[in-house]
């Protein structure tokens, strides 16, 4: 047989990586195949990829090879002292500052490719070093960057909806949480809550509603304390993402936003649990401590490896970089 030729078989660009999910969240691990990204810490790093190599990122995450629900983790070295990994998160929308499922995802990943066993690991993060345990029965705990409260009671008038109150909350990303009562948010609502969460958010913009220093809050949380079948209650929420896409996981960082919010509120003690039900009905378990006045908040998940295998770029592909990306 005759070798293929070489538009059949060429090869420009080789991406490996690792898929997983994290209570129904997907995070896709890439291992190599990036350039080399300057800089002294991962800060840095991500400064320079959505500089000069943000179309790395869209060949990751954009279609034909990704999708707007993926959250793409660069595994990198660490900068920081005594850190297993660094990793910069990427959605399609463009850099995150933490990513909660991401991390639970990374250390399955990690442990998957027997880089890593159970126990405590600390990664290096654009937004700090953050602590995962890996636990003997597969779940992950992260002990995230410390989490506040903001802004409380912000009303905002939103298209459509009317005056709409919330507080502006840090995570490791930026939140604005809306308590929504007992509302029932399921996967039929979807459509309709992805829809009022888009308006929140075009209306705080458009109003100047920030985080701190002026950093746009692209997470919209909506919190509601559902009935369940028994008469119990059930938290129970809908987070919207920047790229447009909602989270199928209870959002690790809007989870730590949202015990940042309770502990300010005095509704949950340090060290008390709160299971937090995202739309789709799995589960992250969250606490907290305080530590120099501040909540360290601790989330607890579970994730499971789904695809391994090798992004291919080859010549001439007018998507390489995803659609709407132009080709080089
Ligand atoms: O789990 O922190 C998280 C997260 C952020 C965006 C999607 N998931």
């Amino acid at each position: 047989m005759s070798p293929a030729p070489s538009f059949v078989s060429g090869v420009t660009h080789r991406l490996p990586f690792v898929d997983s999910h994290s209570a129904g969240e997907p995070t896709r691990v890439v291992l190599g195949g990036f350039p080399e990204l300057p800089g002294e810490t991962l800060a840095q790093q991500r400064r320079a990829l959505s500089r000069d190599f943000d179309r790395w990122r869209t060949l990751v995450n954009l279609e034909p090879r990704g999708n707007e629900v993926l959250v793409g983790a660069l595994l990198l070295p660490p900068k920081a002292p005594d850190c297993v990994a660094g990793v910069i998160y990427f959605n399609n929308a463009g850099p995150l500052g933490m990513c909660g499922h991401g991390t639970m995802g990374l250390v399955s990943t990690l442990a998957y490719l027997g880089r890593i066993g159970p126990g405590e690991h600390r990664i290096d993060t654009p937004v700090g070093v953050v602590t995962a345990t890996l636990h003997d029965d597969g779940r992950v705990s992260v002990a995230n960057v410390p989490a506040y409260r903001h802004l409380q009671n912000v009303s905002v008038t939103v298209k459509g909806l009317g005056e709409v109150r919330g507080d502006v909350a840090w995570g490791g990303n930026w939140f604005f949480l809306v308590e929504v009562g007992d509302r029932r948010l399921g996967l039929d609502d979807i459509a309709q809550l992805s829809d009022e969460t888009l308006r929140i958010r075009r209306a705080l913009k458009a109003a100047g509603v920030t985080g701190a220093g002026g950093a746009e809050i692209d997470h919209i949380e909506l919190s509601s304390t559902m009935q369940d079948k028994n008469g119990g209650g059930v938290h129970r929420n809908f987070v919207m993402c920047p790229g447009g896409a909602y989270d199928r996981s209870p959002c690790g960082t809007g989870t730590s936003a949202k015990l940042a919010c309770l502990a300010a509120d005095g509704k949950l003690q340090p060290g008390q649990v709160w299971r937090q039900e995202s739309v789709i009905g799995s589960v992250f378990e969250g606490q907290y401590s305080w530590q120099g006045g501040q909540v360290h908040p601790v989330i607890t998940g579970r994730a499971f490896i789904t695809v391994q295998g090798e992004l291919i770029v080859q010549p001439g592909d007018p998507f390489a970089w995803g659609i709407g990306v132009a080709a080089e």
